[in-house]
């Protein structure tokens, strides 16, 4: 049976003194834990206290993802799973990067104040070199000056990510500040905001939960999915029988419990007094898991199910933004010389 979804409350001007942020999302179609503790839950919380900008950035997706099919399919998971959890399209604005192509054009201008040496030096440039060997595209190097762009364009000041982002708000601002003292005061410098879980772990208990090294837990996925992912999680590697102490400091579901409960001492102080064992603490987090995204994957379902729903919020966001990305494109041409 199909049901329909409530209708889309008509958005909500945002009052011109309220701060703007900006954040930018990769269509992967496969949310995680990393992505909702780290920056999604921020976005929420957000929306409400600033006039909050949300992007799923299918152009930086384009570095890794040459599949024009799945790119499409997958732009439309990740708004159905931002909406499922949690973003309302009447309290912020949501849109597909390439819906505004004001934001390349940007990019291009902002390159011309770029140091390649800068971007040679990014972290994640480093890694995605060793990851895909075989597709060390120029896109890759230059994603963060079009990440830049992405912020600035809308002259956000605060910006919710996860703490992997730093290194490249550290650049956004060398940016703004070089484009600044050569053609005037223009932007703002973006600063990050990050949660109580900056960093989330994967699986393997050691890495960043991260989509391209295979050891998320995918919160909005079939119950199923969570637990087998949860019980595959590393815990103390010292820990070899049941009867072991543990050392709940080194153990990332001890960790994760923080997250999904009060009682998460009492949780490590049963690992550490091996009252519990490892089993059991997973079981217990991959039960929480499951129950804190119940709702959002219905949401999710049903949002997936009516994608014109999706395509109609993402649409409307992109309108929305037209006046502004295009007021700071003309103001940027008119101080570099292009008018
Ligand atoms: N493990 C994490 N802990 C905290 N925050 C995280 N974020 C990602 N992983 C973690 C934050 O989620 C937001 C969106 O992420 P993204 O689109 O930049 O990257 P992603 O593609 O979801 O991250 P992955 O899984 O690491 O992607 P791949 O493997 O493709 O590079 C960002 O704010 C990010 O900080």
């Amino acid at each position: 049976m199909t049901t329909e979804l409530a209708p889309v409350p008509a958005p909500v001007a945002a009052p011109a003194e309220r701060p703007r942020i900006f954040s930018g999302i990769q269509p992967s179609g496969v949310v995680h834990l990393g992505n909702d503790l780290g920056a999604i839950r921020n976005y929420v919380r957000l929306q409400s206290e600033y006039e909050a900008i949300y992007c799923i950035v299918d152009y930086h997706a384009l570095t890794s993802t040459h599949d024009a099919a799945v790119l499409r399919v997958r732009t439309r998971e990740m708004a159905a799973a931002l909406l499922a959890l949690g973003l309302d399209p009447a309290r912020c604005t949501l849109f597909v990067q390439s819906h505004r192509p004001e934001h390349t054009e940007l990019a291009w201008l902002l390159a011309t104040v770029t140091p390649v040496s800068w971007l040679e030096r990014t972290p994640t440039y480093k890694e995605k070199k060793l990851q895909q060997p075989d597709d060390v595209n120029h896109a890759l190097l230059t994603y963060p000056i079009l990440q830049a762009a992405d912020i600035v364009i809308y002259k956000a000041s605060r910006v919710p990510v996860g703490k992997d982002q730093s290194a490249h708000l550290e650049l956004s601002r060398e940016i703004v500040r070089t484009f600044n003292s050569r053609y005037g005061d223009t932007f703002p410098e973006p600063r990050a905001v990050f949660t109580d879980a900056p960093t989330v772990l994967g699986t393997d208990g050691v890495r960043k939960m991260s989509k391209s090294l295979g050891n998320t837990i995918e919160v909005l996925a079939d119950p199923a999915v969570i637990r087998k992912q949860v019980m595959s999680m590393v815990t103390d590697t010292k820990r070899i029988l049941r009867t072991d102490h543990g050392r709940p400091e080194v153990c990332n579901v001890c960790q994760l419990h923080r997250f999904f409960g009060p009682d998460w001492e009492e949780i490590q102080e049963g690992e550490r007094t091996a009252r519990t064992g490892c089993v059991d603490t997973k079981n217990l987090l991959a039960d929480r898991i499951v129950a804190r995204y119940a709702a959002a994957r219905e949401r999710y379902l049903e949002l997936i199910a009516h994608p014109a729903e999706v395509d109609g919020i993402l649409e409307e966001g992109a309108d929305r933004l037209r006046p502004k990305a295009e007021a700071t494109m003309d103001e940027v041409r008119e101080k570099m010389g292009l008018r």
